[in-house]
């Protein structure tokens, strides 16, 4: 076991880079690209495009390291039997999760807004894992993939930085992973969001886990 060092707030993170992994969360068309929910909702995607670039040179470092990579997409079952009513009806819009979208039936699995871009997209034998859910951890099967690879600290990437990235994040902390997240490979359609969303991982000593970015984190796996 090699250890490692990661220059992060509120202190530096040690990690093993055999025992962690690099979790890239929902960067699926209908949050990203112009054209899709996020954007028809009003949102600017072009705050969430900004985490794109940092992210593809984070994979490819975790991929060159031989890190196990797990993507994650947040979307529903054609039928909709997983999708509670409370999240289908929330916020009453008029085309919204299940319904016809620009592209394709919003958040629903084999629709071309639910897979992932295709600047991130996953390479063979890197696990997806479809999430009904805002964590990763909810009905799942993700804490089974970690613990049988014996990983214990997770780098999380994605959007939103302050709903699912934070909500795997927490459940992740919860069930005793440690996690860091690379402030430049996150993102909010809020920038408020975004900064203080970080600003509570790393609150109180580090109360979910630590903060730092890409460049920093590829200089720790590499070197
Ligand atoms: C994610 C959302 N992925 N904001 N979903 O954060 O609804």
């Amino acid at each position: 076991m090699t250890l490692k060092s990661i220059k992060a707030e509120p202190y530096e993170l040690e990690f093993d880079p055999s025992r962690s992994a690099l979790i890239m969360i929902d960067m699926q068309r209908d949050f990203v690209e112009p054209g899709g929910f996020g954007e028809m909702l009003g949102n600017d995607v072009s705050l969430l495009r900004s985490t794109i670039e940092p992210c593809r040179r984070l994979l490819a470092a975790a991929r060159s390291a031989g890190m196990f990579v797990v993507h994650t997409r947040e979307g529903h079952r054609p039928d909709m039997s997983d999708c509670p009513p409370a999240k289908r009806l929330r916020g009453g819009l008029e085309c919204g999760i299940g319904d016809k979208g620009p592209m394709g039936r919003i958040l629903v699995r084999g629709e071309y807004g639910h897979d992932i871009i295709p600047e991130l997209y996953p390479i063979e034998g890197e696990p997806v894992v479809d999430k009904p859910g805002k964590g990763a951890f909810f009905a799942t099967d993700l804490d089974l993939l970690l613990r049988n690879r014996e990983i214990q600290t997770l780098i999380v990437c994605g959007v939103t930085v302050e709903v699912c990235v934070h909500t795997t994040v927490r459940e992740g902390n919860d069930r005793g992973y440690e996690c860091i997240v690379p402030s430049d490979c996150v993102a909010s359609y809020f920038p408020e969001f975004h900064r203080v969303a970080l600003e509570m991982i790393k609150a109180q000593g580090g109360i979910f886990g630590w903060v730092s970015d890409s460049d920093s984190i590829i200089e720790a796996i590499a070197g």
